[in-house]
């Protein structure tokens, strides 16, 4: 198990392996490298229906990373407030269908894990480029705490900040790279997390990015 301020790397050969990172969350590392150039291409399917956008908080300040989404709902943040919505705000239209090779990945590596039967019926889709952050937070708007998370790494590495139940419990540093896969259920589902700013770089599959795939069940 990772303790708070402990990191920890990938293996020397890039082979798939599963870490146990507490007693709810599984690192399953290159668990989605051999799929990882057809996930990238659902992604730029839903973008050219639901374009990357950068989101505001309700206070207004605008996000570090661009968000979009696909599934049955997906997260959307504004003067109103954070919720899910059946409808991308900036075309009214439902958000698009999740692609069928993110969904099986989904739900295969949640199976892996543990969490056999996960139906997400939301993806979020976060994209970061060099400088990108995503403050300590807790994924709290979902209905179904007891539903897992599944997050997919796709391109440039970055420096994943695993806190505790507390926000000011000093988050573990874990470096999260292409293809990587995490399940977070249990115990730590409700666990404090966050993104270091993204090191500039060149990724052969996203260029400059890194794009971050979340599973949910929300609603
Ligand atoms: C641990 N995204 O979208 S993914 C988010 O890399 C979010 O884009 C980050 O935090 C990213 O909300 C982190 C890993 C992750 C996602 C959800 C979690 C870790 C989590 C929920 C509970 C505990
Ligand atoms: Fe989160």
């Amino acid at each position: 198990m990772v303790e708070n301020g402990e990191s920890v790397t990938g293996d020397l050969f890039g082979e798939p392996s599963e870490v146990r990172l507490g007693d709810g969350a599984h690192l399953l590392k290159g668990f989605a490298l051999a799929e990882a150039a057809r996930l990238l291409d659902g992604v730029r399917q839903v973008a050219e229906v639901a374009p990357f956008r950068i989101m505001h908080t309700p206070g207004g300040k605008p996000m570090s990373a661009a968000m979009t989404g696909c599934g049955s709902y997906s997260w959307v943040s504004d003067r109103a407030g954070y919720r899910y919505s059946a409808t991308d705000p900036q075309t009214g239209q439902p958000w698009p269908a999740m692609p069928a090779d993110l969904l099986a990945l989904a739900q295969s590596a949640a199976a892996a894990a543990g969490y056999p039967g996960f139906t997400p019926d939301v993806c979020l889709i976060n994209r970061y480029e060099a400088g990108s952050r995503m403050g300590l937070h807790q994924d709290k708007d979902e209905r179904d705490l007891s539903a897992p998370i599944v997050s997919v790494s796709l391109g440039l590495p970055m420096t994943f900040l695993w806190g505790g139940h507390k926000r000011n419990d000093r988050p573990a540093r874990l470096l999260l790279e292409h293809g990587d896969v995490v399940v977070w259920g249990g115990p730590d589902r409700l666990r404090y997390h966050g993104v270091a700013p993204l090191k500039a770089g060149s990724h052969p599959l996203t260029g400059g990015c890194r794009i971050n795939l979340t599973f949910r069940r929300a609603v």
